[in-house]
């Protein structure tokens, strides 16, 4: 079995509602990542210490838990998901305090089902709030903060990997975004994938390679993500077409694999409204901001954009104008220049 150990000083997650200054709440171990085989119960232990000024009065309770598409944690009520592990837990002790560099065992036993395939999870979530000196009835406003220790179970030789690349696209050319979409198509979690985004010419040369971030997955999850080319603004990729080419590693009997076509067509600039000329780059780094051609980067290109946005002037050249490089010109085009140019006067 593993467990990870890591001393974690959680008083930097602490949820938005925590805004008082303080020095630490720590935690021994924020993961258990576990291997029990079907029908064991066994019992585990973290430790939390206080390294606050104050007392602290500690609230331990059970959850379930996923991520959402961009990976940030959401929590529900025990007992919410199909693969919820909360009802084989249980947990002592539930409520205590902690004085001043105090520090507390919390017990858990983790009683596994004997008909289980797979990876099935939950959280122990621990609430802390500064101890009150007398409790005020009514309308005292208490600042509590939550920190989750998750717990994973996945009985030795159950359960399946399968992973599948479902969404692979460019939005944004400079430098190249490249937005990855992976499902985890198992029954198990996988808690690295990791990976790289290759772009390739035409004739098959390599011409940039991109690592992925890694992540975690939960089973049946998708995850979303960006991977960003350290291309500097302004070293184009010339226009041709090319193979994008991502490739993730999810620790199954394959990778996944998935592939786009890239076209970037040369651009065609022409006179936007009255203006005299097409628009330049002023700064030569592929975008071309002075949109009403006077040599000068002012409001007025910003409001020549907003007026020729939807013209195919624009849209045709779109990348000339994706001044917030997310792959299209649009309002926020419009107003990322604005921006650029009060910033320029
Ligand atoms: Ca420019
Ligand atoms: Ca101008
Ligand atoms: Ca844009």
């Amino acid at each position: 079995m593993r467990a990870s150990a890591r001393l974690v000083g959680i008083g930097t997650l602490a949820l938005a509602l925590c805004f008082v200054e303080t020095r630490a709440l720590l935690i021994s171990n924020i993961e258990f990542d576990l291997a029990l085989p079907r029908g064991a119960t066994e019992t585990f232990a973290f430790q939390l210490i206080n390294n606050e000024t104050d007392p602290l009065e500690i609230q331990i309770s059970l959850a379930d838990w996923d991520r959402d598409l961009y990976g940030e944690n959401r929590f529900y009520p025990p007992g919410t998901l199909p693969r919820s592990a909360a009802s084989w837990l249980s947990v002592s002790p539930l409520r205590f305090e902690l004085a001043r560099n105090e520090q507390r065992e919390v017990k858990f036993s983790l009683r596994v089902p004997r008909d289980i395939e797979g990876t099935y999870w939950a959280a122990i979530l621990v609430e802390a709030s500064p101890k009150q000196a007398q409790p005020h009835p009514g309308t005292t406003v208490v600042v509590r903060r939550r920190f989750a220790v998750k717990i994973f179970e996945t009985p030795p030789g159950t359960g399946r990997r399968d992973g599948r690349i479902t969404l692979l696209d460019v939005r944004g050319l400079n430098p190249p975004n490249v937005w990855l979409e992976f499902e985890n198509r198992g029954t198990i979690h996988t808690p690295r994938v990791t990976g790289r985004v290759e772009i390739r010419d035409e004739k098959g040369a390599l011409v940039e390679k991109i690592e992925v971030d890694s992540f975690p997955t939960l089973p049946g999850a998708k995850r979303q993500l960006k991977a960003t080319s350290s291309r500097k603004k302004g070293d184009l990729l010339p226009p041709g077409r090319y193979a994008v080419l991502a490739i993730l590693d999810y620790g199954g009997e394959s990778l996944a694999g998935g592939q786009y076509i890239l076209r970037i067509l040369p651009l065609r600039l022409v006179p936007l409204g009255e203006a005299k000329a097409p628009p330049q780059d002023l700064d030569r780094d592929g975008l071309y901001e002075d949109t009403n051609a006077d040599g000068a980067l002012s409001l007025d290109d910003a409001a020549l954009l907003g007026l020729h946005l939807e013209k195919p002037a624009v849209q045709e050249n779109a990348r000339a104008f994706d001044f917030d490089n997310d792959g299209d010109a649009d309002l926020d085009d419009v107003l990322t220049l604005k921006k650029m140019a009060e910033e320029s006067r």
